[in-house]
């Protein structure tokens, strides 16, 4: 019966997710997440919809009888969850299948951040091990840091999990103190940089969180300071950032997220204290096809037994309607 429920997809989406929903329901692709693209005949047969692209309100609105959107993605700041709630449209995200994978990139991009290794290897593989001598010793590392979470979610915690493991001690900045979790809580991120050298930034990209590292907070993580984002780029000042990577009013900074992506600003290209990352935090094949087979997943229990398996807390009251 599901076999009649128009399930659109707009723009990319990962192929195993394609192909389990085009198994399953009616497949609809469209190029983009544009009202303009939609044909007027399908516009008012679209019921559930998969994406990991921005869904803003004129795209929700031009799909009447839309119940569901599946956001490929923990983050789904790109979907207009507020006003999909308002709409009675249900938003799912893919939360736990990937905080392992992105912890771990996470601590790579940290040691990576002080230790150079990509550096390092580009060094040996331009062949001036041989040539020069042994790679200049690194001015940073991370014995003797203290590490400061901003937005200690899942993702924070399995973070601070392996922070710990490396001896290092923890204090985290987040909304509101986060039950049973006992590091240091600050509650300002301005509080949280004067207490730590080392920042890892797991916020999510909300207004609230719209450029919160800012030039205060950097100057407050100090000369020694290190600076990892692996959440979203839009919690960064990504001018004031390339200024203090520059003038060293911080040391360092690994950066996997970016605000415009893909694109790069120039002036965090042009530092060499910056570690850059094309977004690659999720991005294992493992990974990617559990994310995958949650999107879908979340269709399959809503249309099935009207109750998806990780609604966003917008719109985890929705039922669904008859
Ligand atoms: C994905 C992510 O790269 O889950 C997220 O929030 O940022 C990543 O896992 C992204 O969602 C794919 O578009």
């Amino acid at each position: 019966a599901t076999k009649d429920i128009v399930i659109l997809v707009p723009g990319r989406l990962h192929p195993h997710a394609v192909g389990r929903i085009g198994d399953r329901f009616r497949l609809v692709r469209i190029d983009r997440a544009d009202p303009a693209l939609v044909d007027p005949a399908l516009a008012g047969q679209v019921r559930g919809m998969a994406a990991m692209t921005g869904i803003d309100a004129s795209f929700i609105d031009a799909l009447p009888k839309l119940e569901i959107i599946a956001n490929f993605g923990v983050g789904y700041d790109a979907v207009d969850a507020r006003h999909a709630a308002k709409r009675g449209v249900m938003v799912t995200n893919t939360p736990d299948v990937l905080t392992e994978e992105v912890a771990d990139t996470a601590i790579g991009l940290l040691i990576n951040t002080v230790r150079e290794l990509a550096k390092a290897e580009n060094y040996l593989r331009a062949g001036r091990w041989e040539g020069e001598g042994a790679y200049p010793l690194t001015r940073a590392t991370l014995r003797g840091r203290s590490v400061g979470i901003f937005g200690m979610g899942r993702i924070g915690q399995a973070i601070a999990r392996r922070i710990e493991a490396f001896g290092l001690p923890v204090a985290y900045h987040n909304r509101r103190p986060v039950d049973g979790v006992a590091y240091a809580y600050h509650d300002t991120l301005k509080g949280l940089a004067e207490a730590v050298d080392t920042m890892i930034s797991v916020a999510p990209g909300t207004a609230a969180t719209e450029k919160a590292v800012n030039a205060e907070i950097l100057a407050a993580l100090g000369p020694d300071g290190v600076f990892v984002n692996i959440g979203r780029g839009s919690t960064v000042d990504e001018a004031d950032l390339a200024a203090a990577l520059k003038n060293g009013t911080i040391r360092a900074a690994g950066l996997d997220v970016f605000a415009d992506e893909p694109r790069v600003p120039q002036a965090l290209l042009d530092v060499d204290n910056a570690t850059l990352l094309p977004h690659v935090g999720s991005a294992s094949v493992h990974t990617r096809q559990a994310m995958a087979d949650l999107v879908v997943d979340n269709l399959v229990g809503w249309f099935a037994e009207g109750r998806p398996i990780s609604p966003v807390p917008e719109t985890e009251a929705i039922a669904r309607r008859g």
